[in-house]
């Protein structure tokens, strides 16, 4: 048995935040059906489009192992069937704009009614407040949530970064609230309304940073390279470049190619703990005695002086061998991988990290696999439904006979 085997969730999402939470359990075994609007169907389906007529990467990533239906919630013969799917299911998980689901007739309340046991997760950009009724997308939440004011280099514009945080970051926290609902619902017996502002996701990511806010009531963030370069701090958390944001100071660091190859570079933390070694490593055996050098402390102020030294080092060797010649030292370094480099990773797909899949318009493709990997419920990755593929067996399922079938088809309703 998977973990939520016989949990069923009724899923209303479309876009990226949504549907990267009931992914996720589906992963872990609940029965997902995807309600989606009958020839339409979740606009990812045609977004950013590579294969002609296929459904395209952007929707087939983000919607494995799920069931189609579609359904015009809008209709009346919709609605009757939604009610019913209501009854069906344990969870219901949607991201519309605000207001989306009450104005088609399904308020918090009516849901309850419908099914005191329902578990109702939402995801919104803003929680309540004057941002409420407001539409967002990820790099909105990016800039709401404090991340973009804190990410790039320092007297540059603010800059929005790769891993979306801001829709993925928060259908992983919807997915926590819905497996906790469902637990707390096994004492009290009751659903309860799950709610998750991307605003709020992007911010708890971003907790180091309201951390140094604070901190600068106390005088310049002496870890950050501008306190080294004399730069004075403002009154708000600076940007501060690839630095290492924790105790232990860190950075990129050019590599062996780095001329040609935009991804030849290492990040490198000069732990405390291991300074010693880093030393004799990059040929400054002497800043082991030093007193400008032996004690964190000392080393502050010198950033730049010694991450250029070990700079000069890391340009002679490769990414892979600093890594290599690193590691069994405990030195902590990481190779800056390009997506080509993590895409051919053995190791990832041995791990179901990446994963290929076969999908009947498309062919073979790559996807991301469950990151999150359970000793008793491994994650098979199952192809992303077709539209409406399976219409017919879920109106079954929920007790609609043939003839009521062809007539919801015939009248528009799915
Ligand atoms: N049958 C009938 N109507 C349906 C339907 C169905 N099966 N499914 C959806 N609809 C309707 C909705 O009811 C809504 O109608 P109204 O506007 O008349 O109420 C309409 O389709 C479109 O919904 P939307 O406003 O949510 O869609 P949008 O493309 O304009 O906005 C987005 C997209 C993402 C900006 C918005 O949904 C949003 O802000 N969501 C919350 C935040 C969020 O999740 N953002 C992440 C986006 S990326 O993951």
């Amino acid at each position: 048995m998977k973990a939520l085997e016989g949990v069923k969730i009724l899923d209303m999402t479309h876009v990226q935040s949504g549907p990267t939470c009931t992914q996720l359990l589906a992963w872990f075994g609940a029965d997902v059906i995807k309600v989606e609007r009958p020839g339409v169907g979740d606009a990812t389906r045609k977004q950013l489009v590579d294969v002609p007529g296929a459904d395209s990467l952007y929707f087939t990533m983000l919607n494995h192992n799920k069931r189609s239906v579609t359904l015009n919630t809008k209709s009346d013969e919709g609605k009757a069937i939604f009610t019913k799917l209501i009854q069906h299911c344990d969870v219901m998980v949607e991201n519309f704009a605000p207001g989306a689901l009450d104005r088609m007739g399904f308020s918090w309340e009516k849901i309850q009614e419908i099914n005191p046991r329902m578990i109702y997760a939402s995801v919104k950009g803003f929680g309540p407040g004057p941002y409420s009724e407001c539409k967002v997308y990820e790099n909105v939440a990016q800039c709401a949530g404090g991340s973009a004011s804190t990410t790039g280099m320092l007297g540059d514009v603010p800059m929005v970064t790769g891993a979306q945080i801001g829709d993925s970051g928060t259908g992983l926290h919807l997915a926590l609230g819905i497996v906790t609902a469902l637990y707390q619902r096994t004492h009290s017996g009751k659903g309860q309304r799950v709610e998750c502002a991307m605003q709020d996701s992007v911010l708890n990511l971003c907790r180091v940073k309201l951390r140094d806010q604070q901190r600068l009531k106390a005088g310049p963030l002496t870890e950050y390279s501008q306190y080294g370069e004399g730069i004075p701090f403002g009154d708000a958390t600076p940007r501060a470049g690839n630095d290492s944001g924790g105790g232990q100071p860190g950075r990129i660091l050019k590599c062996k190619g780095w001329e040609t190859d935009p991804n030849a570079y290492t990040y490198f933390i000069t732990q405390a703990a291991v300074w010693e070694k880093i030393c004799d490593v990059i040929g400054k055996p002497e800043w082991k005695t030093d007193e400008d050098f032996a004690t964190p402390k000392a080393r502050l102020p010198r950033l730049n002086q010694i991450f250029g030294a070990i700079e000069d080092w890391t340009m002679t060797k490769t990414k892979f061998e600093v890594m290599e010649i690193c590691n069994p030292l405990d030195i902590p370094v990481g190779p800056i991988l390009s997506m080509k480099e993590i895409a051919e990773e053995p190791s990832l797909r041995d791990t179901g990290t990446v994963v290929e899949v076969d999908h009947p318009e498309r062919g073979a493709y790559l996807t991301v696999g469950n990151p999150i990997k359970l000793s008793d419920c491994p994650a098979d990755v199952k192809r992303s439904p077709l539209l409406g593929e399976h219409t017919d067996e879920i109106l079954a399922e929920i007790g609609l006979n043939p003839d009521e079938i062809e007539a919801a088809k015939s009248g528009g309703a799915v």
